[in-house]
């Protein structure tokens, strides 16, 4: 079998490279050049746990090139951004592979398209421009079989998961699926191809609603006086009820967008959009928390941890930072951020001692596992403030180091804390405890008078 992926991103690429570590002979096609000669050359343009491996073990079968050639198989995994203007999705991605696949397409050859899109884009954009071939629906098989794994955990779950297939026909929807059983262990379901499309937006939505009403909680809670993070905990003991988390909003490529491709032709649906209100409003509502605590603290650095939209990746798009440093920016705040996963990121990333000495307020942002680790008492900074969106440091630990926290949704009265004099500094984390520091300075303002700091508390 060959097939020709077109789109080697996120999910193209692993799954390009799957098909060929399953025997396929696998052709990857991208319009960047950049990113062919990277995979040509032998490198990946991207990483994710377990890919170096998989690459090793499919580079005899996969080659990567700009332009499609005639297979077997073709399968589309392009963007399909949403129009930050009108909320409206971009297809020009899929029309462009659907053009390019066109001149190649044999009668018995089946196309795919993996990429996210409103519910009747397969019949009404992408099969009419597979027709330009000459080549009818029908001669041709076409499935949509939306992907469902998940950043950080992808080749797993590209392999575990279930999956959603959806066929023009019943001899597309077998076929594809003959396709996908080459690797992917996870059921198979059958489905028509509209119900597919519509199955992939629901998942996400119903995720994004989800986060939406944690993220109500929390506030509600903070207003309550309570701790939702323990309301949560609570919560969840009931059989058949599953708060998710709170944080300073949803980022990503999947969940921020597609519940807009669920609504953009509907005139009815509020809870779906409401739900992306309220967590696009997240980072606003950090920026208030950051607001009452650096209240009467002169020219305050922030310093932001964590730029990744989720924990543990690198990853950045759509993430909540990019909100949340404009929003500070404009506060009149000086912006500090660091992120041990990132490597490239439009505002300077700096090394975890560095953003944090001198500054007034550090700000969790992302639930990485390294910052579970950040020692307090190695923390040089001028005030000793931090926000943790994420609830997911040793609060206790932290206030005994003179720290003031406010978690995200705490609105239970604070322990008391002790503001006392810096401790000597040592590494942020244990692992770069062999790192030499320079003995700490002695704060060089006090910024919080004893009646300010019982407004925090
Ligand atoms: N988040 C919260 N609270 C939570 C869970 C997540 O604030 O309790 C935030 C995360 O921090 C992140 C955002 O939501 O900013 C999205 O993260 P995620 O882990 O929920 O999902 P994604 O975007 O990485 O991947 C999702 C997955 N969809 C579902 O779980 C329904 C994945 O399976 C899809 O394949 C992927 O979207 C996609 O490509 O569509």
């Amino acid at each position: 079998m060959k097939i020709c992926v077109l789109g080697l991103g996120y999910i193209g690429l692993p799954t390009a490279l799957l098909f060929a570590a399953h025997g396929a002979n696998v052709v990857g096609v991208d319009v960047k050049q950049s990113v062919v000669d990277c995979l040509n050359h032998g490198n990946l343009p991207f990483s994710e746990p377990g890919i170096e491996s998989l690459y090793r073990e499919a580079k005899d079968r996969f080659f990567a090139r700009t332009e499609p050639e005639a297979a077997d198989v073709f399968l589309i995994a392009v963007p399909t951004p949403l129009d930050p203007a009108t909320k409206v999705s971009d297809l020009s991605y899929i029309k462009n592979a659907a053009e390019m696949i066109a001149p190649h397409l044999r009668e018995g050859n089946l196309v795919i398209l993996e990429s996210t899109v409103p519910p009747g884009t397969s019949e009404r954009v992408v099969i009419p421009r597979l027709e330009k071939s000459g080549v009818a629906v029908g001669e041709f098989q076409y499935a949509h079989c939306p992907e469902r794994a998940i950043p950080g955990r992808t080749l797993q779950e590209m392999t575990g998961n279930s999956r959603i297939i959806g066929g023009y026909d019943r001899d597309s929807t077998d076929r594809a699926t003959a396709v996908y059983q080459t690797f992917v262990r996870g059921e198979i379901y059958q489905t028509d191809t509209r119900t597919a499309e519509f199955v992939k937006l629901m998942e996400n939505t119903c995720r994004d609603v989800n986060i939406a009403l944690a993220n109500e909680f929390a506030q509600l809670a903070e207003e309550c006086g309570i701790n939702v993070w323990e309301a949560i905990t609570l919560a969840n003991k009931h059989p058949r009820v599953t708060v998710l988390n709170p944080g300073p909003g949803v980022g990503g490529h999947c969940i921020a967008i597609d519940p807009w491709f669920l609504t953009e032709n509907s005139t009815r649906c509020r809870m779906v959009a409401t739900a992306r209100e309220v967590n696009d409003s997240m980072p606003n509502y950090v920026l208030h928390i950051a607001r009452s605590m650096l209240a009467g603290i002169r020219n305050p650095t922030i310093c932001i941890f964590g730029v990744a939209y989720k924990g543990n990746i690198g990853d950045t798009r759509e993430s909540p930072a990019f909100k949340f440093i404009q929003l500070a920016e404009n506060e009149g705040y000086t912006v500090r951020c660091h992120d041990p996963h990132v490597g490239e990121f439009p505002h300077p990333l700096m090394d975890a001692a560095d953003a944090v000495t001198g500054s007034d307020c550090l700000i969790i942002l992302t639930d990485h596992d390294r910052f579970r680790e950040i020692d307090p008492a190695g923390l040089r900074m001028r005030t000793k403030l931090a926000i943790d969106a994420r609830n997911i440091l040793d609060h206790q630990k932290w206030t005994e180091q003179g720290f003031v926290v406010r978690v995200l949704g705490d609105g239970s009265p604070m322990h008391p804390v002790t503001l006392a004099g810096l401790m000597p500094s040592v590494a942020l984390y244990p692992a770069d405890a062999t790192r030499s520091v320079a003995p700490p300075s002695p704060p060089s303002v006090s910024l919080l008078s004893p009646n300010e700091r019982e407004g925090y508390l």
